[in-house]
């Protein structure tokens, strides 16, 4: 079977480890990553969401964290304050570093980020295509209350999102179009996962890569999503925060009616809930959703192959 998944960083990674998990070998899982979190530091690119499934699906990642490497150290990032130089409260650790530098090595030689990616994700074995939504350097930046915009990581890591965001900007993206391999994979998918990621910042900003809202409309696959939204709150990270800067609710509801069901032309036809936020089962249902109930904090791998088999299911695929 053949599976997209658009992911941003921590819980779309999570997710797609319980769905490799579920799905067993024999299938074909491509990763569309959201690269708006991205930014140049100390002359290195970074690439929040990448290297987050990248280490995640790898059996690299810090799992506390959820981001950054295991076993890592910050001999460099501390040095480099020492120089009163980069965000001494962003850490980049050792092996992060490497990763980076590597990274960068390989645009500096003229290859898309694309080919970058699938050449830094050959070393770590991730059993999925690993996709930037695309090759065009593309930004997000928190415009505040006062009109002074900041780096979406300066928003979300220093400020912890706690400064009100009267909306987001992405440099790049409107004049962007969607990496190798993005649109083809969505027209050829058997089914298309919006895992429980921030569905603003991360899989808001994939679906508006020119072309890719248009190849999820077109495609013959259905098109279910994971709510990242438990009892009235996001899960981890600060989604309700995103979604208070655009005017959406924080509730499993709202966020599906942010996405739309793709009948009227939104992005979903189908959309799991917590048991805590079964109330949305009726109106959901009621406007012609598939939508169903259960358990979805990812505890752990095992658990969250179970979610990714309820999502498979309510859209009629039973593996
Ligand atoms: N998140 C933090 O909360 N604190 C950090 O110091 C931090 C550093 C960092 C370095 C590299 C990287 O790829 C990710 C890093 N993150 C950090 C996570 C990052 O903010 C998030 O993964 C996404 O950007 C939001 O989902």
């Amino acid at each position: 079977m053949k599976v997209v998944v658009l992911s941003g960083g921590v819980g779309g990674a999570r997710f797609t480890r319980g769905l490799l998990a579920h799905l067993g070998p024999g299938h074909e899982v491509s990763v569309v990553a959201n690269t708006g979190d991205d930014v140049w530091l100390h002359g290195v690119r970074v690439c929040p969401d990448l290297d987050t499934l990248m280490y995640t699906l790898g059996g690299g990642v810090h799992e506390g964290q959820g981001w950054g490497r295991a076993d890592e150290s910050t001999r460099v990032s501390t040095d480099l304050a020492a120089y009163g130089l980069g965000w001494d409260w962003f850490t980049l650790g050792d092996l992060d570093l490497a990763t980076c530098l590597a990274r960068t090595e390989l645009l500096r030689t003229g290859l898309p980020l694309s080919a970058v990616t699938a050449r830094l994700a050959r070393r770590w074995d991730t059993g999925v295509r690993l996709l930037p939504m695309t090759d065009t350097e593309v930004e997000t930046h928190v415009r505040l209350l006062d009109g002074t915009l900041i780096h979406f990581e300066e928003w979300w890591v220093r400020h912890r999102a706690a400064l009100p965001a009267a909306g987001f900007e992405q440099g790049g993206l409107a004049g962007s179009i969607a990496a190798p391999g993005v649109v083809e994979a969505l027209a050829g998918a058997d089914v298309v996962v919006l895992p429980p990621s921030n569905p603003v910042v991360s899989v808001g900003t994939i679906v508006a890569v020119p072309g890719v809202r248009e190849a999820i409309a077109a495609t013959a696959a259905p098109v279910v999503g994971v709510s990242p939204i438990i009892g009235g709150a996001p899960v981890r990270g600060m989604a309700d925060a995103c979604l208070a800067a655009i005017g959406v609710e924080t509730s499993a509801l709202a966020v599906a009616r942010h996405y739309g069901l793709r009948r009227d032309g939104g992005l979903l036809d189908a959309w799991l809930v917590d048991d805590a936020d079964a109330t949305a089962l009726a109106p959901l249902r009621d406007a012609g959703w598939a939508a169903d109930a259960t358990a979805t904090l990812m505890t752990d791998v095992p658990t969250t192959a179970r979610i990714a088999r309820q999502a498979l299911a309510l859209v009629g695929l039973d593996v």
